[in-house]
């Protein structure tokens, strides 16, 4: 799908008002800082990077709650600015790199691929399912939500009426979730939303649920791949600088699997590296935060072991 061949554009988000804790504004600022784009050179791909986007222009006051949705205006202006980003280096043949910032950007990013691939399918990578609803949701905080606009879920905001809802349930599936609200539990079940939770990493093995999680989406592996990565996917002693960790979860090396066996396909289209947040952990533990979310990266597009 990627005809100028091998040019990645990073997409440096710093944004961080679908959720509440700072910090994760800083996430792909200390992504590039550790020389992802050059590790990506190094890989032999053309890297473009025209620094972070600022989103100057959108405003974080006078951005009253909507229903329970915090920061409502604030994340769909973002978005809707990522999506046409996102949009833009996948027109142009480039495969789009996103870094967050919080997982609301999401919204922006599948936006922005499925414009141009109208039949791509996503491999959300999470320890969470990101699909309440503003009904459902708890929190309020929109990185808790986006999988439910792109697919059309719940009531309709018209503050977010620029997203065509175009992602199909069946386009759709989950690696590595084990914190799971009990309304989204419901509209997984509801939608038939295919969910491979870490018991089914125990159980089969990751090689195994790699291979039916694209057998689902993807059975004849012809359809673009847009790989949403939220690093506390991972275990948290593998990624613990990270908004919302949770125990049980994926090892490095399966983390690293998924990444491996989705470039092998030759069906990647966009990946999103997202949750990083550089200020919840002792620096140690930060510098382990994001090296690993550079080595992701670098999985997904194209580093082997041997
Ligand atoms: N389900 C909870 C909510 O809606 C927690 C969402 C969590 N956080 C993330 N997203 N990091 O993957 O608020
Ligand atoms: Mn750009
Ligand atoms: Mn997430
Ligand atoms: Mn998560």
């Amino acid at each position: 799908f990627i005809s100028n061949p091998k040019t990645v554009a990073i997409v440096g988000c710093p944004f961080s008002g679908g959720q509440g804790k700072p910090g994760v504004d800083h996430g792909p600022i200390r992504l590039v800082e550790e020389g992802l784009p050059k590790q990506l050179e190094e890989l032999g791909w053309k890297v473009h990077f025209d620094g972070h986007h600022q989103f100057e222009e959108i405003s974080a006051e006078n951005d009253p709650p909507i229903g329970k949705l915090k920061n409502p205006r604030c994340v769909s202006r973002v978005c809707e600015a990522v999506a046409k980003a996102v949009g833009d280096h996948a027109k142009k043949g480039q495969l789009p790199l996103t870094l967050g910032g919080d997982h609301s950007l999401a919204m922006g990013t599948i936006s922005g691929t499925l414009d141009q691939y109208p039949d791509a399918c996503v491999v959300w990578v999470d320890a969470h399912a990101d699909i309440n609803t503003p009904e459902t949701t708890d929190s309020g905080n929109i990185h808790g939500m986006p999988v439910s606009f792109l697919l059309g879920l719940g009531e309709k905001i018209p503050e977010f009426s620029w997203i065509k809802p175009t992602l199909k349930p069946s386009r759709l599936v989950y690696i590595g979730l084990r914190d799971v609200d009990a309304g989204e539990k419901r509209i997984l079940k509801e939608n038939g939303i295919k969910a491979f939770s870490m018991h089914e990493v125990d159980k089969y093995g990751i090689g195994k649920v790699v291979e039916m999680a694209l057998d689902h989406v993807n059975p004849n592996r012809d359809r673009p791949i847009h790989l949403s990565f939220d690093v506390d996917a991972l275990d948290p002693t593998v990624a613990p600088s990270t908004g919302t960790p949770v125990r049980g979860g994926l090892t490095f090396r399966e983390g690293h699997y998924i990444c491996e066996e989705i470039y092998e396909t030759g069906c990647l289209v966009a990946v999103d590296i997202m949750e990083v947040n550089p200020s919840l952990a002792e620096p140690d533990a930060v510098k382990q935060t994001v090296a690993v979310g550079c080595s992701l990266a670098r999985s997904a597009l194209g580093e082997t072991l041997l």
